[in-house]
């Protein structure tokens, strides 16, 4: 899939629709088909088919000036919407399998936490859905109270500032035992050795996802560690 080309592909009628609205400001109609869309794939393929290409359009469409930064809020604001409301659907498990979904302070890409939530959700897991920027010590508040099985952090930027670094620290040294930290981003396993480097203090149970495919390699790593704690009710949450 391109990533910021300017030749990005619109890749089904559905979006072209969503596409054609957006560019005549129409907001109601671009929700609606949207929302079509929505209710008719399954979520790996919305995903990956048209949240990920039709905001990548928009963006690239913004930058070469064939939209506007109204349209492009328009869009953004539709499809968090859209995700948002998907994240309502799960059925709550009597196995412990919750994941919390934040971003750090300054980082406002919450796509990637979103659809990563939605993805859980479809996997039969429940979201706690933070939202992006948080300072660590509220992300470390809810953890503490939730013990969640893993708190995934969304960073957009290739290149962490020394506070986000030093937050990503903070995070990974004080988060319940058992609880695992999954880093997610096109360029976070970077973002991890600089982490490590000097002075980090991050075990074994902290991981750098780039893509939701590893982001569902992860799902099902922990879905399967969690049957086995709990091998009587294991069959409690979805294959
Ligand atoms: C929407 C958007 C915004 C919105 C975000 C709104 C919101 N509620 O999220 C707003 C307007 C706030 C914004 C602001 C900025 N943005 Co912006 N934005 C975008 C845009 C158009 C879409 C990004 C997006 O959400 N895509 C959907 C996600 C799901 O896809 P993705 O980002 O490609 O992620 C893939 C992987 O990285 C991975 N992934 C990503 N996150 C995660 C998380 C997990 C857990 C996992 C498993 C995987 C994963 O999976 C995805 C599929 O492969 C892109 C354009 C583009 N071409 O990408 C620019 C873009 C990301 N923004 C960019 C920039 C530079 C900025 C600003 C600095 C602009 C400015 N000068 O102010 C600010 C920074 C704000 C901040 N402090 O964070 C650059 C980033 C360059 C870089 N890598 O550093 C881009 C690429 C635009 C560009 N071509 O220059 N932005």
């Amino acid at each position: 899939m391109p990533k910021s080309s300017g030749e990005t592909q619109v890749p089904s009628d559905g979006l072209q629709q969503v596409v054609a609205a957006i560019e005549s400001f129409d907001y109601a109609t671009a929700n609606a088909q949207l929302g079509k869309v929505v209710a008719l794939l399954p979520v790996q393929e919305l995903v990956g088919g048209v949240v990920v290409p039709l905001l990548r359009l928009v963006g690239d469409r913004l930058h070469n000036g064939t939209l506007t930064a109204v349209q492009e809020h328009m869009t953004t604001a539709i499809v968090r919407n859209r995700l948002g409301g998907l994240l309502c659907l799960h059925a709550r498990s009597s196995l412990p399998s919750q994941i919390l979904f934040a971003t750090l302070s300054g980082e406002l890409h919450e796509f990637g936490i979103l659809a990563s939530a939605v993805l859980a959700v479809g996997g039969g897991f429940e979201a706690l859905y933070m939202g992006p920027n948080l300072p660590p010590s509220e992300i470390l508040a809810v953890a503490g109270w939730t013990s969640p099985e893993a708190v995934v952090l969304g960073i957009k930027t290739s290149k962490p500032s020394p506070e986000t670094i030093k937050d990503l620290r903070l995070v990974a040294s004080r988060l319940p035992k058992r609880t695992e930290l999954w880093l997610g981003g096109d360029e976070v396993k970077k973002t991890l050795l600089a982490v490590r480097g000097v002075g980090g203090i991050v075990g074994a149970r902290v991981f750098a996802l780039e893509t939701f495919e590893e982001l569902d390699v992860h799902l099902a790593r922990l879905k399967h560690a969690i049957g086995n704690r709990h091998p009587q009710r294991s069959n409690r949450l979805p294959p």
